[in-house]
């Protein structure tokens, strides 16, 4: 098979490089240290269609308005079992760039290493375990980076990645506590990334799937939305998340109704180090 690095250099080189280059989405996203708490009043459109990344103006997120009255939370992992796997039978893994020629270096390390990820004590609050990603980033490729996949399934991976039993289509967002440092700039994002079911002409680029967007797929900036302590940081799909203003304009439900993964990344071409946290991540209504 082609080398799992170039999923590495597909999914999370071109769509970040492209963003670099041409203006990243930039959403709202609501920082909450309240856990279910809301500001009722607003009005929920539940459901509604976006129609992804404005393919002229680019990586505009869709103009919809959320409840931040959340009804029903699915726990999908809090870590505290101290292992890899999620509530949902997804693995957590990490990457980095080195398999595409880059320096980076991510702990735990990569995937490609074959050991499983191990959650870091302590985690948020009183809980025994968060996950914890740490890393640096390497400064030849320009657009170097680290970051977690957490499989929202037991086959998201390749060699036959199928969407999961619990789709996001079901949920309005995802929520998760988290807590971040990192030296001479870069930004943490969410990615939330359209990808091909199935075995049949699919995986060449490895443990994930094809991409179905020109690997332009939908995220969120976080970076100023994670400090030095543990906060709560929520997201809402519809509302959040943004294709770049490249490759193929895909609706946010369908990228919702096929999602296998989450990914989280740190991105920084001039050489940075990062320390991420991520505890309780629930998907909610
Ligand atoms: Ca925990």
């Amino acid at each position: 098979m082609s080398s799992p690095a170039r999923v590495i250099k597909s999914l999370f080189w071109v769509s970040f490089a492209c963003c670099a280059a041409c203006g990243s989405a930039s959403a709202p996203i609501t920082v909450d240290d309240s856990p279910g708490s809301g500001v009722p009043g607003e009005t929920a459109t539940g459901g509604t269609n976006a129609t992804g990344g404005n393919a002229a103006t680019g990586g505009t997120a869709a103009q919809i308005t959320e409840s931040t009255e959340i009804t029903e939370t699915l726990l999908v992992d809090d870590a505290d079992d101290g292992d890899d796997v999620n509530t949902l039978s997804g693995k957590w893994i990490s990457y980095d760039d080195r398999q595409e020629g880059g320096s980076s270096k991510v702990n735990p390390p990569s995937w490609i290493e074959g050991v499983p990820l191990t959650m870091d004590q302590p985690g948020y609050g009183a809980s025994p375990y968060a996950v914890h990603l740490s890393g640096t980033t390497g400064s030849s490729l320009g657009y170097d980076y680290v970051g977690l996949v957490m499989a929202l399934g037991e086959h998201s991976y390749c060699p036959d990645p199928e969407p999961p039993a619990t789709a996001l289509a079901h949920y309005r967002g995802v929520r998760f506590q988290a807590k971040a440092n990192r030296k001479n700039g870069g930004s943490f994002s969410l990615i939330i990334a359209h990808r091909k079911d199935g075995s049949a002409d699919n995986c060449s680029n490895g443990i994930i799937g094809n991409t179905l967007t020109g690997w332009a797929d939908y995220q969120l900036d976080l970076t100023s939305s994670i400090s030095e302590d543990w906060s709560l940081v929520t997201v809402y799909f519809r509302r959040d998340l943004a294709q770049p203003n490249f490759g193929i304009v895909v609706s946010v439900e369908e990228v919702l109704s096929h999602a296998k993964d989450l990914v989280w990344q740190y991105q920084n071409g001039a050489g940075g180090e990062a320390d991420l946290w991520i505890d309780n991540v629930e998907l909610f209504k």
